[in-house]
């Protein structure tokens, strides 16, 4: 569904003057306001190519209709996606899932609705239909040599298809481990790991990156061999100056400090980029800033201060994707609402009075940080979020104009009620 520029010009005029004021108490409030917009103007965030249908568990999936039917279909949505929050410039693939079958019409049908490929993703954690070896024991840990070698390969053919569409970077999530102890001897699994990943980064281009997704648990209740930051970093420290530790904010034990795993792979230079979601609980994968806003404002505050501390281009230097599965939400709305909390939260960071927060540590004031933590926390930066959208031709109000429009009954009339995407 193409949204038509005089659509949102038409929604923002009738926006405008509530706007207005309330931008006017948020400059009065926030002293680098203006800073802080063009920061967030230059803010994109890729959206996943697998999280744009209904997403479901083993006990059920509940079907929203007019969900994308291919790929083409699927960067018609991140385009719209795109066209009401000027903020998600970018399309993370999956493969197999998304095998783009005409890589260049793949690439000039993105580049219309303004969008890039950002890391391609690989998938040894399925089999396909056509695979010779399982992956049933792991796929990079596996004890047989012909697996590792299959899924190397896969790798390597992921890589090919991100050449062709200008991506420049690789995520790899592998979901090997075990289920029982003394099913895995820890230390050849490392190996085999470490060996293969070794492959696979010698056949990345020069410019090209690799992150290394690390996950607690799932789909292995016992170990996992790329289990938490500490082993991601020690597999990239070994693989070379281009591979880096991705961190999805859902793959932590409960209660781990998010927050300061970032703030030490930044100083290590070692943080590649995130996969942005929310959870209670386990991966649960729920709308960014939906449980735990505070905890995704101190990842931003980290961040702010690490990447500044090094000089860091915010905008380009790491990688900024969401990794979602809608249970219940319209996909579409949901990631338009993890757009908007990521963004806040970033706003929030921006704002946060540095020379101030290192005074107060200096001392030790205790209060006095949490006070000014707090206090931007607590900054109301909705009004700047929206101004830097309409600058970017966006609109004030992206789920608004969402609904005004009946996108997704549009989408069910043009698709039907029953199509299936592809993807988790
Ligand atoms: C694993 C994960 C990984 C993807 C998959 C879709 O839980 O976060 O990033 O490959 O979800
Ligand atoms: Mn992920």
């Amino acid at each position: 569904m193409q949204l038509e520029k005089y659509k949102i010009q038409q929604h923002n005029d009738d926006l405008l003057t509530g706007h207005q004021r309330r931008l006017s108490f948020a400059v009065s409030e926030i002293e680098n306001a203006e800073a802080i917009i063009q920061k967030l103007v230059d803010f994109q965030i890729a959206i996943p190519s697998w999280a744009l249908g209904t997403g479901g568990t083993r006990f059920g999936r509940f079907a929203g209709g007019g969900e994308p039917r291919s790929l083409e279909e699927k960067i018609e949505d991140v385009g719209l996606l795109h066209a009401l929050n000027q903020a998600s410039g970018a399309i993370s693939l999956h493969i197999p899932w998304d095998i783009p079958k005409d890589a260049k019409a793949i690439k000039a049908l993105a580049a219309q609705h303004g969008l890039k490929f950002d890391a391609v993703n690989s998938n040894t954690f399925q089999d396909q239909a056509d695979q010779a070896l399982s992956y049933k024991f792991g796929s990079l840990q596996n004890v047989d040599k012909g697996v590792r070698k299959q899924a190397i390969e896969h790798n390597i053919e992921v890589i090919k298809h991100g050449i062709e569409l200008g991506s420049e970077s690789l995520t790899v999530w592998l979901s090997d481990g075990s289920c029982f102890p003394g099913q895995l001897n820890f230390r050849r699994a490392y190996q085999n790991t470490l060996e293969s990943l070794h492959e696979i980064y010698a056949a990345m281009p020069d410019n090209w990156k690799m992150f290394l997704e690390y996950k607690a648990y799932e789909p292995n209740f016992y170990s996992t061999t790329v289990g938490d930051w500490g082993q991601s970093y020690s597999y990239v420290q070994k693989l070379g100056d281009r591979a880096y530790t991705l961190v999805d904010l859902g793959h932590h034990l409960p209660n781990a400090n998010i927050e300061q795993i970032v703030a030490l792979l930044l100083m290590e230079e070692k943080l590649g980029g995130f996969h942005f979601n929310d959870s209670k609980y386990g991966d649960d994968d729920l709308t960014a800033g939906a449980m735990k806003p505070y905890q995704l404002f101190l990842i931003f505050n980290e961040l702010v201060d690490g990447m500044d501390a090094r000089g860091l281009n915010h905008a380009t230097d790491l990688g900024w994707m969401i990794d979602a599965s809608h249970n219940v939400k319209d996909p579409l709305e949901d990631l338009l609402q993890s757009v908007e909390g990521i963004m806040m939260a970033y706003a929030q960071a921006l704002s946060v009075d540095r020379k101030a927060l290192e005074e107060a540590q200096a001392v030790s004031d205790v209060v006095r940080c949490q006070e000014i933590l707090q206090n931007a926390f607590r900054t109301d930066v909705r009004a700047i979020v929206a101004e830097a959208r309409l600058r970017a031709g966006g609109a004030l109000n992206p789920l608004g104009l969402f609904r005004h429009l009946k996108v997704r009954e549009n989408l069910i009339a043009e698709r039907g009620l029953k199509t299936v995407a592809t993807g988790l």
